[in-house]
């Protein structure tokens, strides 16, 4: 990556926090970070080398002549203009491993939830009733359970490793054969067999990103293809799900219950059915919220401003054209 002669400038415009931007500072006293408010003004950005940033309005690359580098304050990065990027030369890198503990612990939250029958329970608690006896009869434990990860990245494999802490028995769908599967996975299945491997499960587990790929791939034969009574969980975007088909499957009693971070659109409109369904548990894209989310963010992007001082390959880069 190449640096223009002055001393490379830096523009933070994502809410990290004071100390975390000083840290920054007194790290790399040879870079000029700047701070903005969101989004930046079009003229803060003229002098930019790199750029810390929710997403990029194309004009922006206008605005930015030498504009390098953007770290995106997200995981996901379907919303940049990712063939303007790769066009200018940018190289993109993301938040993605940021999101640990937290979307682990809001599917293992869901999980437990539904084990537990905690809907029902909370909804009688308004109420003002006792309930008992349905809950008695059907209570199940999450221990024994087979969980499918759909998604092996940081977060399937964090969800991998708190499952098999509670005795589940964990399989992961790859998409690539050259990664190591951790210990805790009991089958590796690959891209081809995702029916057979959605046949096993007790929970699925969805946290793919949104790519021209996987656009639709949970349709009416992927959740036909489920264990009557599985349950869903959807912590990667609405986008990767045929909504219509999934509430076909709730409302046939096929699924068990789907607990859904993420919906397509965003926020999911006040007449959809899903709001109202029962075994439906929905957390309005909040599963990446943590107090120590810019912690985690400032020291990614540290060693990512050391590595692109020294020239080398940044963490996290994003394929442009994969588009993850
Ligand atoms: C992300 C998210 O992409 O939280 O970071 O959805």
């Amino acid at each position: 990556m190449t640096i223009g002669s002055s001393i490379p400038v830096l523009l933070i415009a994502t809410p990290m926090s004071p100390t975390q931007v000083r840290r920054l500072r007194e790290a790399y006293p040879g870079v000029d970070i700047r701070t903005s408010d969101w989004p930046p003004a079009e003229e803060a950005l003229a002098e930019v080398d790199a750029a810390v940033l929710w997403t990029v309005k194309p004009e922006w690359l206008v605005a930015a002549p030498r504009l390098r580098w953007v770290h995106s304050g997200g995981a996901g990065v379907e919303g940049l203009p990712l063939a303007e990027l790769a066009a200018s030369g940018v190289t993109l890198t993301n938040n993605s491993g940021v999101h640990v503990p937290n979307m682990p612990e809001h599917v293992l939250a869901l999980m437990l939830a539904f084990a537990r029958r905690l809907p029902a329970l909370i909804r009688c608690q308004t109420r003002h009733e006792w309930r008992d006896e349905a809950t008695h009869r059907e209570v199940f434990d999450l221990e024994g359970q087979r969980v499918l990860l759909i998604g092996m990245g940081e977060i399937g494999r964090g969800v991998g490793q708190r499952a098999a802490a509670l005795g589940m028995k964990v399989d992961g769908l790859r998409r690539r054969d050259d990664l190591t599967a951790p210990d805790y996975i009991e089958r590796s299945w690959q891209s081809a067999a995702l029916r057979d491997a959605l046949a096993a499960a007790d929970h699925v587990v969805n946290s793919l990103p949104l790519t021209a790929e996987t656009r639709g791939i949970f349709g009416a034969e992927e959740f036909a293809a489920m264990k009557p009574g599985a349950f869903f969980y959807n912590v990667g975007r609405g986008g990767t799900v045929d909504q219509d088909a999934m509430i076909a499957a709730l409302a046939s009693g096929h699924l068990g219950g789907a607990g859904l971070d993420v919906t397509e659109p965003e926020p999911l409109p006040a007449d959809s059915p899903l709001w109202d369904m029962e075994q439906v548990i929905i957390t309005s894209h909040t599963s990446g919220a943590s107090p120590h989310y810019w912690e985690r963010a400032s020291v990614l992007i540290g060693d990512n401003i050391g590595l692109w001082l020294a020239g080398e390959p940044l963490r996290n880069t994003v394929d442009l054209l994969a588009g993850y």
